[in-house]
């Protein structure tokens, strides 16, 4: 199967290494490509061999010999600073290796000695200098004089698939899992395979395999009928440096273990849990933990005892402590029966409400799951409070890679710029201004976990993503994961080049297409912070009023006289005053407050003027239409690349810019004359808003 799919546009990713047309080669590339000289053995070295020989092959058509000597010839060497390969002794002195963390490396043109030298402390640091230097040949950077150094600046770097063992995927919108068929683990252990090689080339080094909605059949991946499966993908994965975690149901002890309590502080559940962990260890010795979403939407948790989270999340810590391994707890709780006729209460709340007045009673191998924002993955929301406010506390930021509310891989939105937005956002901890990202690094609190976490974007369709340009997301997420200073427009090109290749009209073309999608998607579907305003269940397409847990009313509160929430601490629900120092401020204050975000903390008239010199009424009119305009021009703008890239790629992302250009004209249309019957107000332009 794989064989047919390797042929299909799309297939290969950013791993496609085009072909270096000959005359192009320079001889120097060549010459240091015609041999690779590894000496150790492992199964990720063996890795690191294949990845760096498929490459070249595919990029100058020549298979490098491999040996353990260069015989006189410049070469490609590779190897750990202890590992005895004499070139690598001899490229990285004592000054280079000291500044080298577990899983970072050097790179080094080494003319003395004839070889371009990749060195690191560990296998997979070796592995990901290797990717390093084919997205180098990849992208055409000279290699004459390499001297780098790259250490990642965040421990975890993890993907969340959310796959059902049915074979259906939660939120998926590129086909079905590449896991599970039929209530089984799937034995294509090749596209499995083609999945770990596209993670670790982007600095991936963990995988939790199934979704955090662990229904009563997913909880029995613990059992003895799916463990020597789920060991043969721990097996896959393990030769790419990625650690393989299970997402667990906290009822498992009643589901599976036939107790009648699940209650984490009762000595026969935390026994279950001991015996059951310990049981996965023999199965995969190097397991790395439990990733939990309890007493959220319907899942089970401690709540149902009395106890908290740091109760529940500690019992499992107890159990995978022996082992090395470790918890991963979500803090995305709230009350989804929420009455919104009660206007005191509000999600955006909860995640910080449940989890600030815990921080420091959780285990030093329990990390929190926080969401990017205290909402869910909208197109714009804050930045959750909880980054800065937990001291004491292990936490990795999520995000969503699949587009659940950002297009659903039909609409293109490349969402590096909202992350970048994100992770660069100054939270006032600690008396001073770190940005999430040193919080989630783990340095501002010297912590000893912190990290990304993201939920995947893959399925099984060919090209993995559906939307191809999807793909930039997955690729985005991973470099950022390593290295949290590359710029949206930088991932972005080394995307684009790896992808489709150097011509300089196909690069800047499609950069600029991907830099500018977000605002493109934000401005037709979710104006000033409104977010929500989907179908109920699917969440695709617009419904003002739609979302499944508005119960009795909407999260956007709009009538006759004005939009938005209130979150303000003197009139509203208080959410404003979860941040810290001037953000606190700012938010409260509706002079103060960015207009992006207007609605989201403010109540206000239709006629309130924004920082921009419009009404409030006046813009929503004008960014739908003008998101609609900008939309049509997606799709004008491919179709110059007609003849000129891939025809199997052009062909892909044509037909989802069409659909897109069309959806946004719907989008437009619903939200505009919901505005103009709520507000009586026309657009000053006279441009048509109720047809
Ligand atoms: C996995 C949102 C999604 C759910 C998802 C949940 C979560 O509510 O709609 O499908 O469940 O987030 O993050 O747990």
């Amino acid at each position: 199967m794989t064989g047919k799919l390797l042929s299909v546009a799309g297939y290969n990713a950013w791993l496609g290494f085009n072909r270096v047309e000959s005359s192009k080669i320079s001889n120097p590339y060549v010459d240091w490509c015609g041999r690779i000289v590894a000496a150790e053995k492992g199964e990720i070295f063996g890795t690191a061999a294949a990845e760096l020989t498929r490459g070249i092959e595919s990029l100058f058509g020549i298979r490098p010999l491999t040996s353990e000597s260069t015989e006189g010839f410049r070469c490609i060497t590779f190897g750990t600073f202890e590992g005895g390969n004499e070139l690598i002794s001899r490229t990285f002195g004592a000054e280079i290796r000291s500044t080298i963390v577990p899983e970072g490396y050097a790179i080094k043109t080494n003319a003395a000695d004839g070889c371009i030298a990749i060195g690191a402390s560990t296998a997979s640091g070796v592995l990901y200098g290797v990717f390093h230097l084919l997205r180098l040949l990849g992208t055409g950077c000279s290699v004459d004089k390499l001297e780098l150094v790259e250490n990642p600046n965040n421990g975890l770097r993890m993907i969340n698939q959310w796959d059902n063992i049915d074979g259906s995927i939660e939120r998926g919108y590129a086909g079905e899992s590449i896991f599970y068929v039929n209530n089984e683990i799937t034995m294509n252990m090749e596209r499995v395979r083609d999945y770990a090689r596209l993670l670790a080339s982007i600095g991936i080094n963990a995988i939790a395999i199934n979704n955090v909605n662990v229904h009563k059949y997913e909880t029995m991946l613990l059992t003895d009928k799916f463990l020597p499966d789920v060991a043969k993908l721990a097996d896959v994965f393990r030769a790419y440096g990625i650690k393989l975690f299970l997402s667990i149901n906290f009822a498992s002890p009643i589901e599976i273990g036939g107790l009648s309590t699940a209650d984490p502080l009762d000595p026969t559940v935390r026994n279950w849990w001991s015996r059951i962990t310990a049981k996965i260890y023999t199965a995969i010795s190097d397991f790395g933990g439990f990733l939990v979403k309890a007493d959220s939407e319907n899942r089970p948790g401690p709540f149902t005892y009395g106890r908290d989270h740091a109760d529940g999340s500690n019992m499992l810590a107890e159990a995978l402590q022996p082992h090395g391994g470790i918890v991963i707890w979500r803090c995305f709780v709230y009350n989804c029966k929420q009455d919104w006729r009660d206007r005191s209460t509000d999600r955006a709340r909860a995640a910080f409400d449940h989890f600030k007045p815990l921080d420091g009673r959780f285990h030093d191998n329990v990390i929190l799951q926080i969401k990017n924002g205290p909402m869910d993955f909208q197109v714009r929301e804050p930045v959750s409070p909880l980054f800065g406010a937990l001291e004491a506390t292990n936490q990795v930021i999520e995000f969503q890679i699949t587009q659940e509310y950002t297009g659903q891989q039909r609409h293109l939105c490349y969402l590096v710029p909202q992350w970048k937005e994100v992770l660069d956002f100054q939270t006032h901890a600690k008396g001073g201004n770190p940005s999430v990202k040193r919080i989630v690094d783990g340095s501002v609190y010297g912590r000893r976990f912190g990290g990304f976490a993201a939920v995947s974007n893959i399925g099984n369709d060919a090209n993995w993503t559906g939307h191809l340009l999807a793909q930039a997301n997955l690729y985005g997420y991973g470099r950022l994961a390593w290295n949290t200073e590359l710029s949206a427009e930088a991932i972005a090109e080394e995307w684009v080049r790896l992808t489709f290749g150097g011509d300089d009209r196909v690069v800047r073309t499609i950069k600029g297409m991907l830099i500018h999608s977000w605002s493109i998607y934000e401005s037709y579907t979710a104006p000033l912070g409104v977010g929500w305003m989907v179908n109920p269940d699917h969440h695709y397409g617009p419904n003002v009023d739609g979302y499944e847990y508005s119960k009795w009313g909407t999260y956007h509160f709009a009538d006759c006289r004005g939009v938005g929430v209130d979150r303000t601490v003197k009139t509203g629900t208080g959410y404003a005053g979860q941040y810290m120092g001037d953000n606190a401020a700012r938010y409260e204050s509706v002079e103060n407050c960015p207009d992006e975000l207007l609605l989201f903390f403010h109540h206000v008239p239709y006629t309130h003027v924004l920082h921009s010199g419009v009404t409030v009424i006046q813009h929503i009119y004008d960014s739908h239409f003008n998101g609609v305009e900008r939309a049509e021009q997606l799709e004008e703008t491919w179709s110059g690349l007609a003849g000129i890239v891939n025809e199997g790629l052009y062909e892909q992302v044509a037909e989802r810019l069409k659909e897109q250009a069309e959806h946004a004209r719907e989008w437009c249309d619903m939200i505009n004359t919901y505005f103009y019957r709520k507000s009586g107000i026309a657009d000053q332009l006279g441009r048509k808003i109720y047809s």
